[in-house]
């Protein structure tokens, strides 16, 4: 452990309590006890701008800090809270609990990617099946505590899905009663069940994710709805904890690269902010590499990347990971940030590409669902393109369950893919059976 050294850029200092900071007009406020600082509309009120959170600062060193968190207490608080006032000061937070997901390795994978050892970080394990949970419980632990002291009437969010999933959740467990905007009939059918089994008003908007998303910030500014979507600082607070998760798995060693798929780069940021952090707090001595990965039909970013992000570029987006369907991405100076602070990389990856990967990772046994899988094919382009070398040490994020989508499972195995597995109709005999094992 190396003491923290200069602060990496666009890095905030921490704060002796917490506050929200406007991203664009830098108005300071109290991030707990003032109703405007992070209202309805998650938004400054000054400006308009994108709020962050300036979380704590721990009295300690970066060695104490993380001794700290690896206490019987500190464990059984759970693996979002588990980092306490680095997330959130909340002492009754509404939590299932969420987080301490598998870091695996799978050898079929690591071949398949190219490298010697590829991790990848689980977060389908979550209570929701996706990431979207960890950011989520700090959320609504927020607006909860929003409510008893403004107008928060319900609270709702845009998705592609498992945002919708997860908020529906943490929603009925909370008692808020929720609203979810998602693009009709461009939603997976297991996250669609999830919102709708869990009692969120489930509004199919006759629109793509980017027009529910500004339907559902105007509804946030005018009707009193506690918008749960990732501009809401609190959200971003959360999903730091998959990154310092990860870390910790690791002893704190930094790995080379982290891998992750790029939507409306909420987690990118949240990234970004949880590696600055990590550096300044002293818990790493060097900061990886983060690749950002988009579905060739949604690559807004890549396309910026590209061009030294000398814009900000707007597509209609088109892909078969509907998760990550988005063409006007929400958060993006704070994920340019974080690719200029972490020397990070942004790919775009084709639909065959990425099925293709999901096929590998489900026959590894591991399984995921189709944007998750954008991350293992990205690794697998980057290192096919030299950008990351073989003994690269590389943690690819899976961010979603495989049953959040059986219908693509489905219908890639019907076809005539590579790796095509279609169930197979059977008399109930035993030569029927012998046959079949014959073929094996
Ligand atoms: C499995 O649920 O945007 O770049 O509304 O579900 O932070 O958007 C989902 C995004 C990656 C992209 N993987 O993350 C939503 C939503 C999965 C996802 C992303 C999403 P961001």
């Amino acid at each position: 452990m190396t003491p923290a050294g200069e602060m990496p850029l666009g890095m905030l200092p921490f704060g002796e309590t917490p506050f929200a900071a406007c991203d664009d007009c830098g108005a300071r406020r109290d991030a707990i006890g003032d109703v405007n600082a992070v209202p309805n509309h998650a938004t400054c009120v000054a400006c308009g701008g994108l709020l962050a959170i300036v979380p704590q600062r721990p009295g300690c060193t970066g060695r104490e800090l993380a001794d700290s968190l690896d206490t019987a207490a500190a464990r059984a608080a759970g693996g979002v809270w588990r980092f306490g006032a680095l997330v959130h000061p909340s002492r009754t937070p509404v939590s299932w609990p969420e987080g301490d997901t598998p870091l695996v390795t799978s050898p079929a994978l690591s071949a398949f990617a190219g490298l010697d050892n590829l991790s990848l970080k689980h977060e389908g394990m979550n209570p929701t099946g996706s990431f979207k949970d960890r950011g989520m419980t700090v959320a609504i632990t927020d607006a909860v505590a929003r409510r008893a002291r403004g107008s928060v009437r319900a609270v709702a969010c845009a998705s592609t899905g498992n945002t919708a999933a997860s908020l529906a959740a943490y929603a009925a467990r909370a008692g808020l009663p929720a609203l979810v905007f998602v693009p009709a009939g461009n939603v997976a059918s297991g996250k669609l069940a999830q919102a709708t089994a869990y009692g969120a008003r489930t509004l199919l908007v006759r629109a793509d994710f980017d027009a529910c998303l500004a339907l559902a910030r105007e509804a946030s500014h005018s009707l009193g709805v506690y918008l749960a979507n990732s501009v809401n600082p609190w959200r971003l607070e959360g999903q730091k904890t998959i990154a310092w998760e990860l870390l910790a798995q690791r002893d704190w060693r930094a790995p080379d690269w982290i891998a992750l798929p790029g939507g409306a780069l909420g987690n990118t940021s949240a990234f970004g902010k949880a590696l600055s952090e990590a550096r300044a707090l002293g818990l790493i001595d060097r900061v990886p590499r983060l690749l950002v990965v988009q579905a060739a039909g949604a690559a807004p970013f890549a396309a910026a990347f590209a061009n030294g992000f000398r814009e900000r570029v707007t597509v209609r987006a088109e892909t078969v990971a509907t998760a990550i369907r988005i063409g006007a991405p929400a958060s993006w100076d704070r994920a340019v940030r974080a690719i200029r602070d972490t020397n990070g990389v942004v790919l775009a990856v084709d639909d065959a590409a990425i099925l293709d990967a999901k096929a590998a990772v489900d026959a590894a046994g591991i399984g995921c669902e189709p944007a998750s899988a954008a991350s293992v094919a990205g690794v697998r382009a980057a290192r096919a393109r030299g950008l990351i070398a073989a003994d690269d040490s590389v943690v690819a994020v899976l961010t979603g369950h495989l049953l959040k989508d059986p219908d693509t499972v489905m219908a890639y195995h019907a076809g005539g893919s590579a790796r095509a597995n279609a169930p197979i109709a059977i008399e109930p005999t035993i030569a029927a059976v012998d046959a079949i094992l014959s073929s094996l």
